[in-house]
């Protein structure tokens, strides 16, 4: 096909971009799965999307320029998606350096390598509700000011200037999502809603009796499915020029209420008991304990709310989040189970 688009996806291994993957090679593109070689690296989440094959996979780190300059200059590709970063909050405290350099400076990198080499390619950075942090306005959107409360928050902010900026200054086709929480059975278990259906289906198949440790259960995220957040991400970079884009649902919902919907899903009635430190969740059918706070799970600085408005991208790109929150929940419950089952967890 001559007319056949390139895009490049960095973090190809992650959550998003097995996603966002798929959708681009149903549609035609070749597409170059950019990713940091690891030992351990194993390509699952891709083989379980039955894509791996299709996708070409490069060599790519964020910090490390020679290596982003080469590559860029090699394919000159139509898109690219920057979906690479150290992307676990809590993490950000313990590795604030690497997580700047990775976060913040690595995008840097891959603009300069555009600006130089590839001026046409049209550059998407995976921006986040975490730089709204301590929120200045409920809900949020893209004029409101940003307070991140972490050094993934931080970096991130630095990288979503550069992005405007570099539209700005030297008329690069540039895009910014600023993507509130996104989850799928692909999410990383670290995160806490697929903490929360791997351990429950641990314990559904009996792999375990202790019940799931957690952190702040009074957190409020706007939660939507990484599947309905990819294609916006592809839209934003089919419009006549580039913008910031606030991705979210619009609703609400605490930790305590994942919880709640997940336990549905395994045919529990979760109740939860017990103030701060000591709070558990009992399954009041059983009276088997299967959540209980444990403080080592808290941040240093929290996040307490987020809620997105995404007024904007609905009106300009007319996309719409499909799957909502019990769905979601239950989506991400039944597949870790079927996992479980088969001892693929
Ligand atoms: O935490 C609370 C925790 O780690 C959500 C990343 O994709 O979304 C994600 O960042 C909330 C926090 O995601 C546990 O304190 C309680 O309030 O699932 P999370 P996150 O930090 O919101 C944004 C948009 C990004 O950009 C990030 O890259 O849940 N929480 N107990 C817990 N969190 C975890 N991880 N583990 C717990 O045990």
């Amino acid at each position: 096909m001559s007319n056949q688009k390139t895009a490049i996806i960095t973090g190809i291994t992650g959550q998003d971009g097995g996603y966002l993957a798929k959708l681009l090679l149903s549609t035609g593109y070749r597409v170059l799965g950019a990713y940091r070689r690891g030992a351990t690296e194993t390509f699952e989440k891709l083989k379980e999307h039955g894509i791996l094959e299709q996708i070409e996979m490069v060599d790519f780190d964020l910090l490390e320029f020679s290596n982003i300059c080469r590559l860029v200059k090699k394919y000159q590709p139509d898109e690219f998606y920057n979906l690479a970063a150290q992307s676990f909050v809590a993490a950000s405290f313990e590795e604030p350096i690497y997580t700047a350099q990775a976060d913040g400076m690595g995008v840097f990198y891959i603009l300069e390598a555009i600006r130089e080499f590839s001026p046409k390619t049209r550059f998407y950075q995976a921006s986040t509700s975490e730089m709204f942090g301590l929120v200045q306005e409920i809900p949020q959107f893209e004029k409101t000011p940003f307070y991140p409360r972490s050094p993934y928050g931080v970096a991130k902010l630095m990288a979503h200037w550069a992005t405007t900026n570099y539209r700005e200054s030297f008329g690069l086709y540039t895009c910014s999502g600023i993507l509130f929480n996104h989850e799928s059975p692909f999410r990383g278990k670290e995160f806490v809603t697929r903490k929360i259906t791997a351990h429950f289906a641990r314990m559904v198949v009996g792999e375990t009796d202790k019940p799931c440790e957690l952190g702040n259960l009074s957190a409020q995220r706007d939660w939507g499915f990484a599947g309905d957040y990819v294609e916006c991400m592809w839209r934003m970079l089919q419009q006549n020029e580039g913008d910031t884009y606030v991705v979210a649902t619009g609703e609400m919902h605490s930790i305590r209420e994942f919880v709640l919907e997940a336990g549905k899903a395994c045919g529990w009635d979760i109740e939860f008991s017990g103030k701060e430190d000591s709070e558990i969740g009992t399954d009041k059918k059983t009276g088997k304990i299967v959540v209980k706070v444990n403080p080592k799970y808290y941040r240093p600085a929290e996040v307490e709310q987020l809620l997105g408005n995404p007024a904007k991208t609905k009106q300009k790109l007319g996309w719409e989040p499909k799957v909502r929150f019990a769905e979601l929940a239950k989506m991400m419950m039944e597949k870790d189970i079927e996992r479980a089952e088969k001892g693929r967890l």
